[in-house]
C-alpha cells in the first residue's frame, strides 16, 4: 500500500485552446486554416460546459484542476482588454472553488493573439512587455482565488516545434530565431514571476506559488556505448533543464525564479547516434526494433521508470515538484489505467527517496484537440463524443478516483 503525503493535489489538466472551442482570435486558429490542418473549431465546448466538467471532476474526487487562460480572449486587440472574458475566467475559478477544487492556472499554453503574432510574436523584444501587460491585467483580478500560477507551458517544446522543426505556427526553422525566442520567454517568465509576487504583496494576499510547466523526458542510451551515453546525457541537460538553467540566469545563488517546479512527463527517447559526421546529436534515436516496449497511440514509448529518474535528477534544485502533466493517448482504457498506476508507483518511490512532490495532474481531464495531430489522439480519462459533446467517464477515471479519494495507491 503506497500512501501519498497529506494535502497531496490530485486532479487533471487541460488547456484553453484544446478544450474551450471558438478561439478564433488566436494564431493557431488562423494557422490551421492557412496550413490546411484540422481546425480546433468547437473543441470540447468546455467554454460553455465547464460547470458540467467540474461536476465530473468533483465526482472523481479531484481536489485540483489545471487550466489555462486564453490570452487572445482577454486581449483580442492590442491594448484592448475584455472585461467580459475576464469575468468568464472568474466564473471558472468560482466554479472550481464552489467544488473545493484548487485551481492551477496557466497564463500561456502555446497560443498567442493574432495581433501579437503579427507584430513579430516572441521573436520581437516587445513580446516581453506585451506578455507582462496581459499578466498585469489578469493576475490582480484573479489573485483572490489562485495560489498556483504557471507562467509559460513547455517553453522548450514551443520553441522546438514553432522555431526549429517548423511544425507549429509561425513555422520557422531558424536556430537564430529560436535563441531569440528563448531569451524573450526566459525574461518573460522571470519578470512575470516577480510581477506576480509584487501583486500578491500589494494585495496582501497569501503568497503565490509560481512556476513554469517544464517538459521532461527520460533519455536512454541504446547499447550503452560511450557515444550514446554522452549524447543521452547532453540531451537530458538541454531538454529537461536547459530552460531552468536559463532562467537562473547563471545566478550564483542558483536561486531559481520558481516557487516549485511544474513538470510534464510522458515518455522516453532511446538515443542512438548515427556514424560520426552524419549523426544529429540533438535528434538521432534508435530505429531498430530491439527495444520491445509498450507505446501510446502516437508511438511514444511508455517508460514509467523514466519519471523516477527525472524526479531524482531534479532533487538538486531543492524545490517542491508538481506533476503538471502526465498522460497517455490510447484506444485501450485498461492501458490508460496501467499507465497512471505505474507512473504513480514511481512517483511514490521518488517521494520515498526524499523528492518533495506536491501533486499529480493527469493529462487530460477529457479527450481534446491535440495540436497538429487534431482530435485523433484520445488522452482523456473522460471520453468526448465529438458529434454530441457527450462526456463518457472511463473506467480509468474511476480507478484514479479511488486514489484521489484515499490518497493511497494499491
Ligand atoms: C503540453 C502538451 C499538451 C498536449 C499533451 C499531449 O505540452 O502541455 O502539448 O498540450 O496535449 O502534452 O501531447
Amino acid at each position: 500500500m503506497r500512501k501519498f503525503p497529506n494535502n497531496f493535489l490530485w486532479g487533471a489538466a487541460t488547456s484553453s485552446y484544446q478544450v474551450e472551442g471558438g478561439n478564433g482570435n488566436c494564431d493557431w486558429w488562423q494557422w490551421e486554416k492557412s496550413a490546411g490542418k484540422t481546425m480546433s473549431g468547437a473543441a470540447c465546448r468546455h467554454y460553455e460546459f465547464y460547470e458540467q466538467d467540474f461536476d465530473i471532476a468533483k465526482s472523481l474526487n479531484h481536489n485540483a484542476h489545471r487550466f489555462s487562460i486564453e490570452w487572445s480572449r482577454i486581449e483580442p486587440r492590442e491594448g484592448r482588454f475584455s472585461k467580459k472574458e475576464l469575468q468568464h475566467y472568474l466564473n471558472v475559478l468560482l466554479a472550481l472553488k464552489k467544488r473545493n477544487i484548487e485551481p492551477v492556472v496557466t497564463l500561456h499554453h502555446f497560443t498567442n493573439p493574432i495581433w501579437f503574432a503579427k507584430s513579430g510574436g516572441w521573436e520581437d523584444q516587445r513580446s516581453i512587455e506585451r506578455y507582462l501587460r496581459y499578466c498585469n491585467f489578469v493576475v490582480p483580478a484573479l489573485a483572490k482565488y489562485v495560489r498556483y500560477w504557471i507562467t509559460i507551458n513547455e517553453p522548450t517544446i514551443f520553441i522546438s516545434h514553432a522555431y526549429l522543426l517548423g511544425v507549429w505556427p509561425p513555422q520557422k526553422k531558424s536556430l537564430f530565431k529560436a535563441a531569440y525566442v528563448e531569451e524573450h520567454l526566459a525574461l518573460a517568465h522571470i519578470k512575470a514571476y516577480h510581477l506576480i509576487h509584487k501583486i500578491y504583496k500589494e494585495l496582501s494576499n497569501c503568497k503565490p506559488s509560481v512556476s513554469i510547466a517544464q517538459n521532461v523526458m527520460a533519455f536512454v542510451p541504446c547499447k550503452r556505448n560511450l557515444r550514446n551515453r554522452l549524447a543521452a546525457y547532453l540531451r537530458a541537460k538541454v531538454y529537461n533543464i536547459g530552460f531552468l538553467e536559463r532562467i537562473s540566469m547563471g545566478n550564483f545563488l542558483k536561486r531559481l525564479p520558481l516557487d516549485f517546479i511544474g513538470i510534464n512527463y510522458y515518455s522516453r527517447q532511446v538515443v542512438a547516434l548515427k556514424q560520426l559526421g552524419k549523426g544529429n546529436l540533438a535528434m538521432d534515436v534508435c530505429e531498430k526494433k530491439h527495444h520491445r516496449i509498450a507505446k501510446n497511440s502516437l508511438g511514444w514509448d511508455i517508460y514509467p521508470k523514466g519519471l523516477y529518474e527525472v524526479l531524482l535528477s531534479l532533487k538538486k534544485y531543492n524545490l517542491p515538484i508538481m506533476i503538471t502533466e502526465n498522460g497517455i493517448c490510447t484506444k485501450d482504457d485498461s492501458q490508460r489505467w496501467k499507465y497512471i498506476h505505474d507512473h504513480l508507483k514511481y512517483i511514490h518511490r521518488a517521494i520515498k527517496k526524499g523528492v518533495k512532490i506536491t501533486g499529480y495532474l493527469y493529462w487530460s481531464l477529457m479527450d481534446n484537440f491535440e495540436w497538429d495531430k487534431g482530435f485523433v489522439p484520445r488522452f482523456g480519462i473522460v471520453g468526448i463524443d465529438y458529434k454530441t459533446y457527450k462526456r463518457i467517464i472511463r473506467k480509468s477515471a474511476k480507478k484514479f478516483a479511488e486514489v484521489c479519494r484515499t490518497n493511497i495507491l494499491k
